[in-house]
């Protein structure tokens, strides 16, 4: 059994990949728990060197691992290359941790008591089709830095680059069976991860609806679960801002990726008394976004990942109230022009994850009515605050339920800090310092220090 994988700009069906079923993920899990025994016990220079060993695997391949990205994925190359090259960094970052998983001496009376951060064993990572690679790092990263095997299963879109990432890992030295790439639908290989009991902690990043199901299934069977869900952020521009800075970053925001971005800045609200002059300044800057064959280096943004993701954004935009588009291409290809709508909050343009290169426009009328309308959504993923107020910026940033935001930027991922969502978008965090440490099991061990 197998199922295609398609070139989302040209609609082209570019490899077979296999579908796995139960038996194949059983043996996948046996492998790996026999294989973490051995990794656990090596010495922690040992693992950090192994880990350097892949991220230079990643390294040497990074412009294969961008092209095959372009082909599967539809990213533009220039955002590619970043991927590629972030996945590497992740690795070498979390290299550090084998060496770095410090315990804590504790005073007590009669003996010494120490806390070890103890692995867990298997972890299980299943990966939307977003960000295939750089979404998977983060949790193999830190996950096989802090003693675990892991099996990963990437989206059945987009599997390419994970296959060329487990690949890699085995030709740059990692033990087999450490680290298994499994394809197959969610439903089975990702169902398996949930339900098997060798696995013993599960990363789930995609929909809200399979991540509460994937969590409700976790509790049951005590596994402890980290969810990467959907988002509806808000980029929210006071009268007080850099109008033109903040409009030049706006198409970036939401229509990177094409908007396929859980922390896409997706709902624009602008204050009531600059309102028109901001949307003067948005409309050139979205009709500037290149929209185009991704394998050009000047691209910003490529097609959509499938014709039914395509149909699903265009539904939203069917009865919304379009302010302004950007161009794309036709024919060929899952293509969508960048969209401006204006909305009212309770809007399903306004409430819902699009998913696609849609910005929502609403007006708000002072720093409360601003901090309502952007906490006025299921979600709390990220978000940004426009303004050349610093107690301004503070206060908001502070009042935002979301758990990655910016001030006079849209920067969500660096990889040395820690992100994840609020509310409907999450549970837990990834990156960030004390990642690795996420992946273990604090031990408590007392030692009676009485004589005999
Ligand atoms: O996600 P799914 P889909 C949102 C976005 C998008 C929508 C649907 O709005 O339009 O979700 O995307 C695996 N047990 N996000 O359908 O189904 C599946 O195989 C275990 C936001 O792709 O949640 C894939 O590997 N695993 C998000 C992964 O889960 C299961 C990124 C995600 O698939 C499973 C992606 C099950 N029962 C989508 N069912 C973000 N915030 O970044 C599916 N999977």
């Amino acid at each position: 059994m197998s199922f295609t994988v398609v070139n989302p700009a040209t609609g082209v069906a570019i490899r077979e990949v296999a579908r796995a079923d139960v038996a194949l993920v059983d043996e996948a899990v046996a492998r790996a728990v026999i294989a973490q025994r051995a990794w656990a016990g090596l010495a922690p220079l040992a693992r950090a060197e192994a880990l350097r060993a892949f991220a230079r695997a990643i390294e040497q391949h990074g412009e294969e691992l961008a092209r095959l990205e372009v082909a599967n994925s539809g990213h533009p190359i220039s955002s590619a290359r970043w991927e590629a090259a972030h996945v590497a960094q992740v690795l070498n970052y979390y290299s550090g941790s084998p060496e770095r998983l410090i315990g804590q001496q504790i005073p007590v009376a009669g003996g010494l008591d120490v806390t070890f951060h103890e692995p867990y064993g298997v972890v299980g990572v299943i990966v939307p089709w977003n960000f295939p690679m750089t979404i998977a790092s983060w949790a193999f990263a830190p996950a096989l830095a802090a003693g675990n095997a892991v099996v990963l299963k990437p989206a059945e879109l987009t599997p390419l680059t994970a296959l060329r990432i487990g690949e890699l890992a085995l030709e740059s030295g990692l033990p087999e069976g450490l680290f298994t790439v499994i394809t197959g639908s969610g439903s089975v290989v990702g169902q398996r991860f949930v339900s098997h009991p060798d696995v013993r902690k599960v990363v789930f990043t995609g929909s809200t609806e399979v991540g509460v199901s994937v969590a409700a299934d976790c509790a049951r069977l005590l596994k402890p679960v980290t969810l990467e869900l959907g988002g509806k952020s808000a980029n929210i521009v006071f009268a007080d801002a850099d109008l033109e800075k903040a409009a030049a970053a706006t198409p970036g925001s939401v229509f990177d990726n094409a908007g396929q971005d859980c922390c896409a800045r997706s709902r624009l609200l602008v204050q009531r008394s600059v309102y028109d002059r901001f949307l003067e300044l948005l409309e050139p800057a979205v009709a500037a976004w290149r929209v185009g064959d991704p394998e050009r280096e000047d691209t910003e943004m490529g097609p959509l990942i499938s014709a039914a993701h395509r149909d699903t954004v265009a539904s939203f935009v069917d009865d919304a109230r379009v302010a302004f588009r950007g161009a794309a291409p036709t024919g060929d290809g899952f293509w969508f022009a960048p969209t401006v709508v204006l909305a009212d909050p309770g809007d399903r343009v306004a409430q819902q994850e699009i998913f696609g290169p849609v910005l929502t426009v609403m007006p708000f009328d002072d720093e409360a009515d601003a901090i309502r309308l952007a906490n006025d959504t299921a979600f709390g993923l990220a978000g940004s605050i426009w303004t050349e107020s610093l107690g301004r910026g503070i206060r908001v940033s502070r009042a935002v339920r979301s758990g990655v935001l910016s001030v006079n930027s849209h920067s969500s991922v660096r990889y040395t800090t820690p992100f994840g969502g609020m509310k409907a978008s999450g549970l837990g965090r990834e990156l960030g310092p004390d990642a690795s440490e996420h992946f273990t099991e604090t031990k408590n061990v007392f030692y009676a220090t009485d004589a005999p």
